[in-house]
């Protein structure tokens, strides 16, 4: 049944309803088909969670100790223990953001781990990204000059570990080294500077405990203290690991979505978010002893495919062709032909062990915090990593051995594959574009309408990938260049946004650089944390145009908002200035018109200090020059995007004659 949220104004879709709307038409099938089957999907369960409360949905239930839950609501204007909605809500918005930016920390942890067992020449882990270790040197004042990579990579990946875990309030260091100095001084004289992921979650946990911080206020600086830990301590410490390990993103044309499988081949598929495991997984599939079992199985091959973030990773560097999010990760296990999902860390969710179950796939884990009832467990641990070649090959062969026992009457995959142009790092985006002036110059003359960052997870709450695909084809129509990650990338990548004959969706200006240039409107930069790559090309672009990241035309899009790690996404660009349209409201009440006292007839605005501090005009509108937009219709949240860029434009007197496409 669809529901009807009037506190949200709202209405959140039925199963018919994702399937109707859904774009990818490999998605629509599988659904049918599992409907068909009679197997449950997360679609299932959501409609058997129907009615949601309004209470959660709201932010306004409290269960942050035993004396509750606690609701806020017209029979009750505080929890048990006193505290009002202000302070519950902004306190369980802040605990989704550490518990994302803790998922983040031990992904950062892993990859930090890894490169110091590569330096101290430990399983076989080679340093490939010469060019970060040595940009990072330079930032952070270490010498490198006449000295091995590994011991400067080795001193580098120290410093990020300190600002991962630091406790005393010394400087972060990787934020003093990569954000504006316009941004660090507005932050220093807001007192949000961060000491580091750890000391900060903890913060987080230790205000919001029962009789701790109930200034709201407080709390509200806490979350942007924590987004900026979030932002300098895990994003950028993940990124710049892995591509000191593994090298830069290069650009490749390749194939994406559900036809990549095929079905008289080992069709392996690599899922979550910690890339170390599966680098060296993937190397033991291509092997010729692995090659060899396969064939002596009776396999054409091997397929390798991506899944979320992991998928993507290997996209970006290897080409590996990705398949679907993680909303699509049981439809492609509906498939029938998946024989092995390697898993790491992170969104997989306990659905796809059930599906797995019922079409003979084999699950394996690899990451010792993420373990599955009846999955084969082959853990990586970076501080131990001795084991690491052949626990990879132990894991390539069953994924392999897998191949035997699948069940052949059950496949079915939907014959639809897209090309898409793929491995955009930092670096040669802006070579790409001719660099940061030459960006500026783009925008300045409205070739290019804005910027802006589409990315994040699906929900069941909008319909699935709907509003992904429908906001970005509206926005290059419109002349605004795409940056994408995460979930929604893999439905702009199948949708064929990302792909080498995208440009003719775009909009004069946009299609004609795309065509000039030979690149799709929309770039695919990565997994999650890849978001680094964005924030860095705004920050360049900045520079160039010696204008604020505030006050240029760039936006951040959430559209299917569904992993607390979203919170911490969407907080990361606000802090720098960068608005946020999210597709779903987050749980936060919306401010509802109220009768004046005294004037019988008149409205005014209700009270919610907190939707007004992160939506109102008055709250880090002021402080750091961005705010938040929630549209759930994505015509109508396109428009947003539309009328903020135009705005910035028009400050900049950057909006010349060029109207923005409809
Ligand atoms: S995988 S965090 S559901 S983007 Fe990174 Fe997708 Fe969100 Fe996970």
């Amino acid at each position: 049944m669809k529901q009807h949220l009037p506190v949200l104004n709202v209405e959140v879709p039925d199963k018919a309803e994702h399937v109707a709307s859904t774009p990818n038409p490999a998605s629509r099938e599988l659904l049918q088909r599992l409907e068909a089957l009679g197997v449950e999907t997360l679609f299932d369960r959501f409609e058997q969670q129907k009615p949601q409360c309004t209470f959660g949905l709201t932010g306004r239930c409290c269960r942050m100790c035993q004396w509750g839950p606690c609701r806020i609501g017209p029979r009750a204007e505080r929890g048990i223990c006193g505290k009002d909605q202000n302070a519950m809500v902004i306190g369980n918005v802040m605990r989704a953001l550490v518990a994302g930016l803790s998922a983040h920390g031990r992904h950062a942890h892993e990859a930090m781990f890894s490169v110091l067992a590569a330096a101290d020449g430990k399983a076989h882990l080679a340093i490939k990204g010469e060019a970060r270790v040595l940009e990072l040197a330079g930032r952070f004042g270490v010498p490198a000059e006449g000295r091995p990579i590994a011991d400067v990579a080795r001193e580098v990946t120290r410093i990020l570990l300190e600002d991962l875990g630091r406790l005393d309030a010394s400087p972060l260091r990787t934020l003093e080294a990569f954000a504006p100095p316009e941004r660090q001084e507005t932050w220093r004289g807001l007192g949000i500077l961060p000491r580091s992921a750890s000391y900060e979650v903890m913060e987080a946990l230790h205000m919001t405990t029962l009789g701790g911080c109930t200034d709201w206020t407080a709390l509200a600086a806490q979350e942007l203290r924590a987004a900026l830990a979030y932002c300098y301590s895990t994003l950028f410490g993940s990124s710049f690991a892995t591509e000191m390990l593994f090298g830069l993103p290069q650009q490749r044309i390749t194939t994406v979505n559900y036809g990549i499988l095929k079905a008289d081949h080992v069709n392996v598929l690599m899922h979550g978010h910690s890339p170390v495991m599966v680098e060296v997984i993937l190397e033991k599939l291509r092997s010729p002893e692995i090659q060899q079992l396969a064939s002596a199985a009776g396999a054409a091959g091997i397929v390798v495919g991506g899944l979320c973030c992991s998928g993507e990773e290997l996209l970006a560097r290897h080409g590996v062709s990705t398949v679907t999010n993680i909303g699509g990760q049981e439809l492609v296990l509906g498939t029938g032909a998946v024989d092995a999902v390697v898993v790491d860390m992170q969104c997989v969710i306990p659905g796809a062990k059930i599906l797995a179950d019922c079409f003979g796939t084999q699950i394996i884990t690899t990451c010792k915090s993420n373990r599955i009832p009846g999955a084969l467990h082959v853990p990586f641990d970076p501080e131990e990593p001795e084991q690491l070649q052949a626990d990879a090959e132990r894991v390539a062969r069953a994924a392999v051995e897998a191949f035997a026992r699948r069940d052949r009457s059950k496949i079915h995959i939907p014959q639809v594959t897209t090309a898409a142009q793929v491995g955009w790092s930092y670096e040669n985006i802006l070579d790409t574009l001719g660099g940061a002036e030459r960006i500026v110059e783009l925008l300045r003359s409205g070739t290019l309408k804005g910027i802006a960052t589409i990315v994040g997870c699906n929900t069941p709450k909008v319909p699935y990938e709907h509003n992904h695909v429908t906001l970005a084809r509206e926005l290059i129509r419109s002349d605004v260049l795409l940056l994408t990650t995460g979930c929604c990338a893999h439905a702009l990548l199948n949708d064929g946004l990302c792909g080498p004959d995208a440009a003719g969706q775009a909009g004069p200006g946009l299609g004609r650089l795309c065509r000039q240039l030979g690149i799709p409107p929309v770039l695919a930069v990565g997994g999650c944390v890849d978001n680094t790559r964005t924030l860095r090309l705004f920050a360049e672009v900045s520079r160039a145009a010696g204008v604020a990241v505030k006050d240029l035309p760039f936006m951040f899009i959430g559209p299917e908002p569904g992993n607390e790690k979203t919170v911490g996404q969407g907080l990361t660009f606000l802090v720098h200035g960068v608005s946020n349209l999210v597709g779903f409201p987050g749980p936060i009440p919306p401010a509802i018109p109220r009768p004046k006292p005294g004037e019988p007839g008149e409205l005014e605005r209700g009270s919610n200090d907190v939707i007004d501090f992160l939506a109102g005009t008055e709250g880090v509108l002021k402080l750091v020059g961005a705010k938040i937009y929630t549209e759930p219709e994505p015509r109508l949240g396109a428009q947003l995007v539309r009328m903020h860029l135009r705005r910035k434009r028009l400050a900049l007197g950057w909006a010349g004659q060029h109207s923005m496409g409809q």
